[in-house]
């Protein structure tokens, strides 16, 4: 398995002297943000998780090899090349051996981020059980990752381009605790608050750290969401937001878009017709859920013995 792992400098060096290190996943760089604010998230969020005290490892796939983390160069390259392919779960063998370039979805960067040990991923959103999932049976290979991959990951809830009811019930079954950072109930991506609760509240890093801890001693399979709200300064308006995910997904199903196109088409479609609001939102969700990540990995690995 080894052969086909290959980590930059930062990330070796964080290795060799147990410094906390965060995955991060390219598919938002790649298929879920324009260009060019997607290089330049990226490059601020890894920014952020070094100034709080830990190294970012952005996953991808380059060369036949999964590279864990990515140098300056090629954050561009992820940013600004068509030919990018995303990578989930059941793409990993064939774009592996066929050396091309793959942008690792939240399923496939907990998948590599397990392969080299990192136990704390932050991103923007996971993906779930889609709005109609009931006669399309679309639902995210994450949800499925979630269950099986020992990987927490930090996000703003579940968009309301899902179906935020049967994520959860899904999570709940598969037994992947979901747990609200500083909130009750679960954020819904754009905004701070949906109708649902989380399973368990956390108000600080430790908390969430010490559970996972226990939850992998006992050898619990399985990953967590950590549910970190928007900032209240940059959440949308709900109305507006979830009016124009209507239209979207309205759109989406005229045009028959399926599969793994589902979630890009929405997101672009809905940063058009947000006029970019969407994007904003999403930028500083992803910033913030890199800062309380960051020092969930930084308490996780004080939390060793
Ligand atoms: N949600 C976002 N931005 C993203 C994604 C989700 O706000 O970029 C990406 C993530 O990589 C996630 C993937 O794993 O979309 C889910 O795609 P699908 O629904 O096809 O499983
Ligand atoms: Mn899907």
């Amino acid at each position: 398995m080894k052969q086909y792992l290959s980590y930059s400098a930062e990330v070796q060096e964080a290795m060799a002297t147990g410094r906390p290190i965060v995955a991060l996943e390219s598919t938002i760089i790649s298929h879920g943000m324009p260009y060019p604010k997607n290089v330049e998230t990226a490059r601020e969020v890894e920014q952020i998780i070094r100034e709080n005290g830990a190294v970012p490892a952005t996953i991808a796939l380059i060369d036949g090899q999964i590279k864990i983390g990515l140098s300056d160069e090629e954050l561009e390259m992820f940013g600004n090349s068509q030919g990018v392919a995303k990578a989930s779960r059941r793409d990993l063998g064939y774009l592996i051996a066929t050396k091309q370039l793959g942008a690792t979805t939240v399923a496939a960067t907990m998948i590599c981020a397990d392969l080299a040990g990192i136990r704390i991923f932050v991103t923007g959103g996971i993906g779930g059980v889609h709005r109609g999932a009931e006669t399309t049976m679309d639902i995210s290979a994450d949800l499925e990752e979630l269950a099986k991959t020992n990987v927490a990951v930090v996000c703003a809830g579940a968009k309301s381009i899902l179906d935020i009811g049967l994520t959860m019930e899904y999570l709940e079954t598969k037994g992947v605790p979901v747990v609200g950072y500083e909130t009750d109930v679960l954020p819904a991506f754009y905004t701070r608050r949906s109708e649902f609760p989380i399973n368990f509240r956390a108000d600080d890093p430790e908390t969430v750290a010490d559970m996972l801890r226990v939850k992998w001693d006992l050898g619990l399979q399985g990953g967590a969401v950590i549910a970190n709200p928007i900032p209240e300064k940059d959440a949308l308006d709900e109305a507006f937001i979830n009016g124009i995910i209507q239209e979207a997904l309205k759109e989406a199903q005229e045009k028959n878009i399926s599969g793994k196109d589902v979630t890009p088409f929405m997101l672009g479609k809905v940063k058009d017709l947000t006029e970019g609001k969407s994007l904003d939102a999403n930028i500083a969700l992803v910033k913030h859920n890199a800062k309380i990540g960051t020092r969930i990995a930084i308490a996780f690995a004080n939390s060793k013995e």
